[in-house]
């Protein structure tokens, strides 16, 4: 999997990069990143990437020749590429998206851009996607860019270990996860809960379904519009709201 970024901050990236998870995908060649200074595709003796907006107004525009010229430059086989600028009214990202884009056989390449925005020409004419991470706003898009980056990188096949590929392929995401304990059994007066102590599989696994049930309803109650609960959790469901009433 190739990602290639386009950003005025090149130095933000490889501190994140070079820990953990990615660094051993990077070593195993697994993803491939590269990172790349728009200031190299600008044409002027000062490097400029912004200019003032037309028609007035606060802030700075992003101009739209340097990232042109640097999409073209390191990727002109447009065949090749899937040019991805990320932006606050872009597509919302998602786990879905993450496994859409985890199968991508194009390289991925991230607009960063910063100051107030980016000329209306990149996202229409020179990227294939516009994603935002949520609906905040940064003072870049090179958080995002990590963001995406990380979460797509984790779904490449070898990257995680195997213990990790099940959760992968599953229902896991959807809805939350449930509730984790490790020792000691008591901490400070508060106790693991007797059914992760009792040894007996199968009624972990149903006590975890059902607290994941109990904590997406509690919590992100909207997820399970978009998940269909098998005959297993429809019950655990009924139970779950008896509980309650
Ligand atoms: N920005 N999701 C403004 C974001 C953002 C987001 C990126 C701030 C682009 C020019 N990007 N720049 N949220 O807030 O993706």
């Amino acid at each position: 999997m190739k990602f290639s970024i386009i950003t005025i901050f090149p130095a933000i990236f490889d501190p994140y990069l070079n820990e953990g998870v990615l660094k051993r995908a990077l070593q195993k060649r697994l993803i491939e990143v590269e990172v790349h200074n728009l200031r190299d595709y600008t044409q002027d003796k000062h490097r400029s990437v912004d200019d003032y907006p037309y028609g007035g107004g606060s802030g700075m525009v992003m101009k739209p020749g340097p990232f042109f010229s640097a999409v073209e430059t390191l990727h002109p086989d447009a065949a090749g590429r899937r040019v991805i600028m990320l932006s606050p009214a872009g597509k919302k990202f998602d786990q879905e998206m993450a496994v859409e884009l985890s199968k991508e056989e194009r390289s991925l390449v991230f607009l960063c851009g910063r100051y107030e925005a980016i000329d209306e020409r990149v996202s229409t004419s020179l990227a294939d996607d516009e994603v935002s991470i949520g609906d905040y706003v940064l003072t870049g898009g090179e958080m995002p860019a990590l963001v995406i980056i990380d979460a797509v990188a984790r779904l490449v096949s070898g990257v995680l270990g195997d213990e990790h590929s099940a959760e992968i392929e599953s229902f896991s995401w959807g809805i939350l996860d449930y509730p984790h304990y490790t020792r000691p059994p008591v901490y400070k007066g508060l106790a693991v809960p007797e059914t992760l102590l009792s040894g007996n599989h199968k009624d972990i696994v149903q006590w975890r379904r059902k607290q994941a049930l109990r904590r997406t309803v509690k919590q992100r109650p909207e997820l399970l519009e978009k998940t269909t609960l098998s005959e297993e959790d429809q019950r655990l469901m009924r139970e779950i709201k008896e509980e309650s009433a």
